[in-house]
């Protein structure tokens, strides 16, 4: 590989340290492999369709004019379907995809709450009262003088039913704003149980059922919907309960935090049911003297993907990198074991983990990879699985081979903005409110606000267009809160400092950054706490004086280096609740015209948000913008940004004489 061509891979200096020592390894990483293997041109575009044993079919796109029915018939699936049909049939397949991992969290989440109240789990308990009895309240359940862990059964019961529930609706889709939820009953497009809206999508695009992708396409709004305001809200809420409500933390991020002369263990996936234990195990006396009687200094976890963000909010715990950087921590050669649960999980990591020492530990039962070691997790008696990993990794510790690299980069930054601290911190304790963020977006400091996450993939350069486009968002005014992947890229590029703020925002925004002490770029957890970006964007319009619903507020979304079906389910959702939202990288519907332009014009017409597509992350930071100012204009607070940029010229003015 030529040394220019390595360079592109990554904008950060200790990756592209790793991607080199990986190379002098003789060790094959997704870099390489994204080299070695170009997409499907017609797979790309969502134009094959593998339904059936017929195919698979590819379908090209129609060639200009008008066809009539005899060359229609010659663009054609065996079976007849067009190619609208097949793009609408794979990209609601991806969105099924999605809204399963993450209600499929939410379900595990809610087995182990129901677990915990009934005092099956040992080592679990409730750590927000608080936010138990607020959620009782919504749901509607007694609390009278009943303990925690009744009030808590129930609540855990009322998730569970959620997930089957064959009629009605989703009852966490009751958190949006009014006129959403009647715009959605229009549109048919309430869900009614999550598993339900999932299957039916299985259903729906079976060879021979639903060939109309008008129709293909709503089912995929709903599902969506089941997902972001269901099996993701309840994981998230649930969460909050069991292991606490995020709020502000320290923390570090980037492959540095890994240390030459301790046990690193890293914890990646998604679920933090185990991780949290695995948090706990390893500060036990006895697990830091047996990591002692190694040679080893201590025991030094670190997290990578969602479940880095879970425990970073709630523990501090150091951030090793993001999806695209598995391998290469690997590759440190300092690495003794990897715990892994579920999603975004490299098979290649256990071979590449047999390149040098490191073990590769699975936990789910549902998740397992051939050569790794496995240690399931269970949620009866966490505890002894969360010894049994920490343990293997400390006495992996003397098995190391040398040829050790930790690139020496990591950045400081300050996590856990869940949607209660944002209040909290703007509004304080007594009067909690998001006043303080309408204003300073109604008197124009503050232009807008952008959800900014997903993945990183490896057909573009890893963490490029995550940061350009941050960095051009908050230029700009824009407060950016962020998720997933996202978050860790902003977090290694220094963005998730107070000062921060000064360097990098524009002067409105790091006024408000400054006063309030926040980073200009907001950490709001994993991939399924963009059900908190949800939340944040209902507070808003509830605030007031920003509209009645989520599609009047300056708003925007994207996820500029997405890969996984998660995101075109979050993608969905937010689409669905009335956002602004343009991805990154490739777009899997262009091989049909008719359903790209239906998702990316007509769905605004009916639910006020739509997609986009800007592979150049400013180009889509600038289209963000555009669609920003046009809500503003639209609120009547257009005029209010001009004075204030007036007045920042006048200030400069003054700063002269
Ligand atoms: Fe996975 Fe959640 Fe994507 Fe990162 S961002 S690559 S889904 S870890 Ni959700
Ligand atoms: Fe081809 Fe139709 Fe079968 Fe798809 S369902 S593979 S288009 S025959």
């Amino acid at each position: 590989m030529a040394e220019n061509e390595k360079e592109a891979k990554s904008i950060d200096q200790g990756s592209l340290e790793l991607i080199e020592k990986a190379t002098k390894d003789g060790v094959n990483t997704a870099f390489d492999r994204a080299d070695a293997m170009k997409p499907c041109p017609i797979g790309s575009v969502g134009s094959c369709c593998k339904n059936c044993g017929m195919g698979p079919c590819r379908v090209p796109l129609a060639k200009g004019k008008e066809e009539t029915p005899e060359e229609k018939l010659k663009r054609r699936g065996i079976c007849g379907a067009t190619a609208e049909t097949i793009a609408a049939r794979n990209f609601i397949r991806m969105v099924a995809g999605g809204a399963a991992a993450h209600s499929d969290h939410g379900r595990g989440v809610a087995e182990l709450f129901v677990a915990v109240a009934k005092g099956e789990a040992p080592g679990y308990e409730i750590k927000d009262e608080q936010k138990l009895l607020q959620l009782a309240l919504d749901w509607g359940v007694e609390i009278g003088d009943r303990t925690n862990n009744e009030i808590a059964t129930d609540i855990g019961r009322i998730a569970l039913e959620e997930f089957g529930k064959q009629e009605g609706e989703v009852i966490t889709t009751r958190k949006a704003p009014l006129k959403r939820q009647e715009l959605w009953r229009q549109q048919g497009v309430m869900p009614r149980g999550i598993d339900r809206e999932i299957v039916e999508i299985m259903h729906r695009t079976h060879i021979g059922v639903d060939q109309d992708y008008r129709n293909l396409l709503k089912q995929g709004v709903r599902a969506s919907i089941a997902d972001g305001w269901g099996g993701s809200m309840i994981a998230t809420e649930l969460q909050d309960i069991l292991f606490g409500t995020p709020a502000p933390i320290m923390g570090t991020a980037n492959l540095g935090v890994l240390r030459e002369d301790e046990v690193n263990l890293i914890i990646h996936g998604h679920e933090p049911l185990l991780s949290e234990m695995i948090v706990s195990v390893a500060q036990e006396p006895e697990m830091v003297e047996l990591a002692k009687s190694k040679g080893a200094k201590g025991i030094n976890l670190s997290g990578m993907c969602c479940t880095a963000n879970e425990i970073l909010m709630r523990h501090g715990v150091g951030i090793a990198g993001n999806f695209l950087q598995q391998e290469l921590a690997i590759v440190t050669g300092a690495v003794e074991a990897m715990v892994v649960d579920v999603q975004c999980i490299m098979q290649s990591i256990v071979t590449v983990a047999e390149c040098y020492h490191t073990k590769i530990i699975t936990t789910a039962a549902k998740a397992k990879i051939p050569g790794a070691m496995h240690i399931e997790f269970n949620e009866h008696d966490a505890l002894t699985s969360a010894r049994a990993i920490v343990k293997a990794a400390i006495e992996n510790f003397p098995n190391r081979k040398g040829n050790i690299h930790i690139p020496d980069n990591r950045t400081d930054q300050i996590a856990g903005f869940s949607h209660e601290t944002i209040n909290y911190l703007l509004g304080g304790m007594f009067r909690a409110s998001y006043r303080p963020l309408n204003d300073n977006i109604i008197n124009g400091r503050i232009r807008g606000v952008a959800g900014v996450v997903g993945c990183n993939n490896a057909r573009t350069k890893h963490n490029e267009g995550h940061v350009a486009m941050v960095k051009e968002l908050i230029k700009n005014d824009v407060l950016v809160i962020t998720t997933g992947c996202n978050a860790i890229a902003c977090a290694e590029a220094g963005l998730m400092v107070p000062e921060a703020a000064k360097e990098f925002a524009g002067e409105g925004l790091a006024e408000v950054c400054e006063t309030v002490g926040i980073p200009p770029v907001l950490h709001m957890g994993s991939c399924v706490d963009n059900s908190r970006i949800l939340i944040a964007a209902t507070a808003m319009v509830k605030d007031g004086g920003l509209g009645d619903d989520i599609s009047d507020l300056p708003v925007a979304g994207a996820a500029p280096e997405w890969m996984s079906e998660k995101a075109i389910s979050i993608g969905q959702y937010f689409v669905a609740s009335g956002v602004y939202t343009v991805f990154g990288v490739t777009w899997p519907t262009t091989g049909s015209k008719e359903v790209t332009d239906f998702l990316f014009k007509e769905m605004e017409e009916m639910y006020g948000g739509m997609w986009d597509f800007e592979p150049d992350p400013i180009e889509g930071a600038k289209k963000m913008i555009a669609h920003i100012d046009k809500k503003r204009k639209a609120l009547g607070i257009d005029k209010a940004r001009e004075r204030v940029l007036y007045d920042m010229e006048m200030r400069r003015e003054l700063d002269k004489v």
